[in-house]
């Protein structure tokens, strides 16, 4: 029986677990002593001019060994050119008029900007001479908000003469919505979040002989080391980056930050490496947040449920650097239509340039955004022709026999039964008998009412694909295997994946295979981990390199076993090569290995044939209400994700755990808060409500593969797929609870203070 899809327990966790995983705050590698550690003197203003930096008593406080500004980056210029390809959800900054310095020099821009920085001897003495040093800053009118950075009554970069920096899609023809019997209009807010990893952004760095060592805690080595060369100005050769353990990413470390590369450069500078971790609360100001759109959603349709036209206008908040932000609500536009056959689609976005911390990918990088709108935007088109939403779901979803399908946002999608997928749901859930407990809540006036919410998505996975992935196997004359991947583990469990992966093909156990990613003078080339890429990429490289090596091992058995190469064959049950009709007379891997070379087996591949893939699926959310309190309960969450084939239930189930309570956050809890003058006002985990198992019940995962042809494993992408269903369905859910006392939609986070002003209709949203 194959390995592929039983259930199998992650190799991972026994060393992280223990005391075995080890991050870059926790190395103590020879290359890293005498470290000189770095602490950022960060801007406690939004908006400002720098008239003057005073380092000279910081200077001299126990241990500092200097403290480095802009004024000292005399040896870099200008910043590099974006990293080749497509590029995909990589970071490419504009650059130009809107490029980020690495220190501020002149001005500031957000709360938590990095100014200065101070290298100590010790640790904790950067913290108190981070304090001696003085900035004079002349203060300027903050922009937070879209309205203000639309207004452009200040500007973030007066040479512009704009807060926009970019600006896409047609005008709004209202046409679309002519022959529709109903047409509802909404501005809604998708509010910004933070992606808060539990490890933090850390970065160490060292030189020898011209060549520097960096240690990130990233998603993409190569792409790192690609960044890390530009701005240093050396070769890509001469620049070594080593992702040890990461603990989690979320999106927000695709790229490489200035932070990072401020301590690249000071290692150099100072001629001695130079290590530093940000604190929790460093990490929530200055480390990229996610989502942070404005959206205008007009949709219009028949009485009889039939959706004709759809419009979404998205303004994306970009904070005061735009990173990636154009690209966020490119996704959200080209996937605006969802699962939906919809006659007319429009869509447009504007980027926008605010006093705030600089938006970025955050698990599902505009995505989930998308979702969010047309989710609610049927549920507001259900409740104005009195239908059920789910229903109106099912009128309006992709027909089984209709892919690929071709959308108006110019996506592909390559397979799906979407319908399927709802009523798995439905049925699962018991919605009629849901539907009818609510009748007897709202029958009888209870105090908590309940309210039933549907989310049915598709989403793009791996739009990138054509940039590829790199898989490089070797068995050793032992018969143990190592592989060398592109891909970079931040807590999903590649390491499992890809060795149930050549157990698969080889039938060597997974016990006796190795794992290796993040080191680019092993692994030279490579992508990285981002847009739920990794399995059907990465992973497809590693079945494509094991099926190089399969091939390779007839060659050297039928030469030890005397036969052709079309009598071999390989029983993978038990990893041993034999004559057909022969099993006894067998050979093992290690015999096979130990005999093509003194080195093994090898293959490498550069897999770059696989597709985009659109995983989909529904989720439905029931939820109590307090009315009296405005308190909302999750009791139950069902969801359908279809990934396509699943490799390892384990892992793919993981995936949608994590993904549906960030998603559940996203709706009820979570929301970076600035004051008008940009001061951040969740500034710790205490301010800012990440979410806890206490807070969730537990998840009713049902199952359905199916498989895409977009590569040979028949696997689409699963790391988003929970934040992008589950955050509709509890929104919906909630204003479903409501719905028979006349409200139609509460912005999240459904915290209690909103859902309260909404029951009663104060108009007073805190
Ligand atoms: S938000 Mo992601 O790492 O594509």
């Amino acid at each position: 029986m194959s390995i592929v899809g039983t259930r199998v327990v992650r190799t991972e966790d026994p060393r992280l677990l223990t005391a075995g995983g080890s991050y870059v705050e926790d190395l103590r590698v020879p290359e890293l002593a005498g470290a000189a550690w770095a602490t950022f003197v960060r801007s406690p203003i939004a908006h400002a001019r720098i008239t003057g930096v005073d380092a000279s008593a910081a200077a001299r406080a126990p241990g500092v060994i200097a403290v480095l500004t802009a004024a000292d980056m005399d040896d870099l210029g200008p910043p590099p050119p974006p990293p080749p390809g497509g590029g995909g959800e990589a970071p490419v900054p504009l650059g130009g008029p809107w490029a980020e310095p690495l220190l501020a020099a002149d001005r500031v821009r957000f709360v938590g900007e990095p100014v200065a920085v101070v290298l100590t001897e010790g640790r904790y003495q950067g913290e108190d001479a981070a304090e001696l040093v003085s900035v004079d800053y002349e203060p300027l009118p903050a922009v937070v908000g879209v309205e203000a950075a639309l207004a452009g009554q200040t500007l973030l970069f007066p040479g512009t003469g704009s807060n926009v920096p970019i600006t896409a899609g047609g005008q709004a023809d209202d046409a679309i919505f002519d022959g529709c019997d109903v047409v509802v209009e909404r501005t809604i807010v998708n509010q910004r979040v933070a992606p808060v990893p539990m490890e933090a952004r850390a970065a160490a760095a060292r030189w020898a002989d011209g060549r520097l060592t960096a240690w990130l805690s990233t998603q993409a080595a190569q792409l790192g080391r690609f960044v890390m060369a530009g701005v240093l100005g050396l070769d890509p050769a001469a620049v070594r980056v080593i992702t040890p353990d990461v603990g989690g990413g979320f999106g927000a470390k695709v790229g490489v930050d200035r932070d990072a590369l401020v301590i690249a450069w000071a290692a150099r500078r100072l001629g001695r490496p130079v290590r530093w971790a940000e604190t929790r609360s460093e990490n929530l100001v200055a480390m990229t947040h996610g989502r942070g759109q404005r959206q205008v959603i007009k949709i219009g349709g028949r009485k009889d449920g039939r959706i004709l036209a759809y419009r979404l206008h998205v303004v994306q908040d970009a904070g005061a650097y735009p990173r990636m932000s154009g690209f966020l609500p490119f996704l959200t536009c080209m996937m605006a239509s969802g699962p939906y056959d919809i006659a007319h689609v429009q869509t447009a976005y504007q980027v926008v340039v605010t006093n705030t911390t600089p938006t970025g990918a955050y698990r599902g990088a505009g995505r989930p955004e998308a979702t969010a709108a047309i989710e609610r935007a049927v549920d507001l088109f259900a409740a104005e022709i009195g239908l059920d939403p789910a229903e109106v779901r099912r009128t309006n979803l992709v027909p089984p026999d209709r892919f690929p399908y071709q959308t108006a946002g110019g996506a592909r999608y390559d397979t799906g039964d979407y319908a399927a997928a709802l009523d798995q749901v439905l049925s699962a859930a018991g919605y009629a008998d849901l539907r009818a407990e609510q009748a007897r809540r709202r029958e009888r006036g209870d105090v908590v009412q309940l309210g039933i919410g549907l989310s049915s998505y598709v989403e793009i996975t791996a739009a990138d694909a054509a940039g590829g992935e790199t898989a490089r196997l070797v068995v050793h004359p032992d018969g143990t295997a190592t592989v060398y991947t592109g891909s970079s583990a931040h807590g999903q469990g590649h390491h499992t994946a890809w060795a149930m992966l050549v157990q698969d093909e080889l039938g060597i156990e997974m016990a006796k295979v190795t794992v290796v990613h993040g080191d680019t003078d092993l692994i030279p080339r490579g992508t990285g981990t981002y847009a739920s890429r990794s399995l059907q990429i990465g992973g497809a490289a590693v079945h494509v390199a094991a099926a190089d090596v399969r091939e390779q091992a007839r060659r050297v058995a039928a030469d030890l076993l005397e036969a052709s190469e079309a009598d071999l064959e390989l029983d993978a049950e038990r990893g041993l090569w034999h004559v057909r009709g022969d099993p006894e007379a067998a050979m093992t891997w290690a015999q096979v290995a130990s005999h093509a070379s003194a080195e093994g087996l090898a293959a490498s591949v550069n897999y770059t044939g696989g597709q985009p893939t659109f995983p989909f699926g529904t989720h439905l959310s029931v939820v109590e209400v307090d009315t009296q309190t405005g308190k909302v309960r999750v009791l139950r969450h069902v969801t359908v994700d279809d990934a396509g084939t699943i490799i390892s239930p384990v892992l793919a189930e993981g995936q949608r755990h994590g993904g549906i309570a960030q998603g559940i956050a996203q709706a009820l809890l979570e929301e970076v808060v600035y004051d008008g003058q940009g001061n951040p006002v969740t500034g710790t985990l205490a301010d800012y409500a990440v979410i806890t198992s206490a807070e969730l019940p537990s998840f009713e995962l049902l199952a359905k593969q199916t498989p895409t042809t977009a590569n040979p494993l028949g696997a689409k992408g699963i790391g988003e797929a929970g934040t992008i269903g589950a955050v509709p369905a509890v929104q919906n859910a909630v204003i479903d609870a409501l719905s028979h006392r006349g409200v139609r939609h509460i912005d999240m986070p459904l915290t209690p203070a909103r859902v309260w002003a909404a029951i009663n209709g104060t108009g007073v949203i805190l």
